[in-house]
């Protein structure tokens, strides 16, 4: 065994020899290999790992095939972000008064104990924001394994009840997983940064403004949206913080003498290329490609651009074969 393991990993083995189902074992695993430093010395745990992923999935029957399926969300729309907090934020509220899903709400702690996704809508992008349980002490494997699959998060606090000291939990918890929220809180190298907006909740809890400033001031480095998901207060700055973060542009495609479809972009991930405008279109296309005609992009109208031309958002491209 390399030396020089993080200690994380020495958890996620701890998890592994503790669980049960086919499906935690490989969740650990994948813990395991997410917080493994990544060098020629751990080439071969991290095929040895990988193999015994294979091999547990194939074992696994299809009964928990389909239970480690259901645990795992399938994305949907420009990109998936989880919300996630303590308990008793208002992330459910938030969820269910972003889109169209409709989350379990209540007074109560500890009132979703699964996840529930449903779409928001940004202008003519759908992103997928995901509704969990609250983090605690010790979260379940798969709200993790969520939390780490996800393109983005949105961190809901309360700031009814020290916000600050609500997202320093997380944060600390997160970090124990090797999740940092953003390059800034990222403590080392091999952590998985995670873009993450700060949902400031309960604004009408916070009359003076106190609470949202200490949040602020802390996470200078993070964008901290105030709102009130009972109020339906700062839904639309929070909307626009959350397409802001995600880093994304809209492309639109047309053909020669006709005009583009502004309501169906493909959504490609900040500086991507003609090339990879083409590989989304279709998987064959890219390789077929010859060159691409461009409006936007500050450049003169239709003008011919190579494969390695890095698009902008709001760019139509034609592409020819
Ligand atoms: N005062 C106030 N209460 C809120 C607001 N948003 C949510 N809540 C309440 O906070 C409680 C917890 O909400 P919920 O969405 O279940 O929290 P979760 O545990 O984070 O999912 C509920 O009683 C909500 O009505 C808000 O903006 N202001
Ligand atoms: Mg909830």
């Amino acid at each position: 065994m390399p030396a020089n393991l993080p200690p994380q990993y020495l958890e996620a083995e701890r998890n592994f020899r503790a669980a049960k189902s086919a499906p935690e074992k490989i969740a650990a695993l994948e813990e395991m290999l997410a917080v493994m430093p990544k060098h020629k010395g751990t080439d071969h745990l991290r095929a040895e790992l990988r193999a015994r992923i294979a091999k547990l999935s194939e074992s696994m029957g299809k009964k928990l095939a389909t239970q480690r399926a259901s645990l795992i969300i399938e994305k949907e729309g420009a990109a998936q972000v989880v919300v996630t907090g303590p308990t008793n934020t208002g992330k459910s509220q938030l969820v269910a008064c972003m889109t169209k899903a409709s989350p379990a709400v209540a007074e109560y702690p500890f009132t979703t104990h699964s996840a529930t996704p449903g779409m928001m809508e940004f202008e003519n992008i759908q992103v997928q924001l995901v509704d969990t349980p609250p983090l605690t002490e010790e979260p379940e494997w798969w709200l993790v394994n969520a939390i780490r699959r996800a393109d983005g998060l949105l961190l809901v606090v309360d700031l009814g009840n020290d916000p600050v000291a609500q997202a320093e939990f997380v944060i600390a918890l997160l970090a124990r997983k090797r999740i940092a929220l953003g390059k800034a809180l990222s403590q080392e190298e091999a952590m998985n940064v995670k873009k993450t907006v700060v949902a400031a909740n309960k604004t009408d809890l916070d009359p003076g403004g106190q609470s949202l400033r200490a949040l602020r001031e802390r996470y200078a480095d993070l964008p901290v949206v105030a709102i009130s998901a009972r109020d339906r207060s700062g839904l639309e700055d929070l909307r626009y913080e959350i397409y802001r973060f995600l880093d994304i542009i809209r492309v639109y495609t047309k053909t020669p003498g006709s005009k583009p479809d502004f309501s169906n972009p493909i959504i490609l991930p900040e500086g991507s290329t003609v090339e990879n405008a083409a590989a989304a279109v279709h998987k064959d296309f890219a390789a077929r490609l010859k060159y691409a005609r461009v409006w936007g992009s500050g450049k003169h109208d239709g003008m011919m651009v190579k494969r390695d031309h890095v698009l902008q958002d709001g760019d139509v491209i034609e592409l020819h074969a």
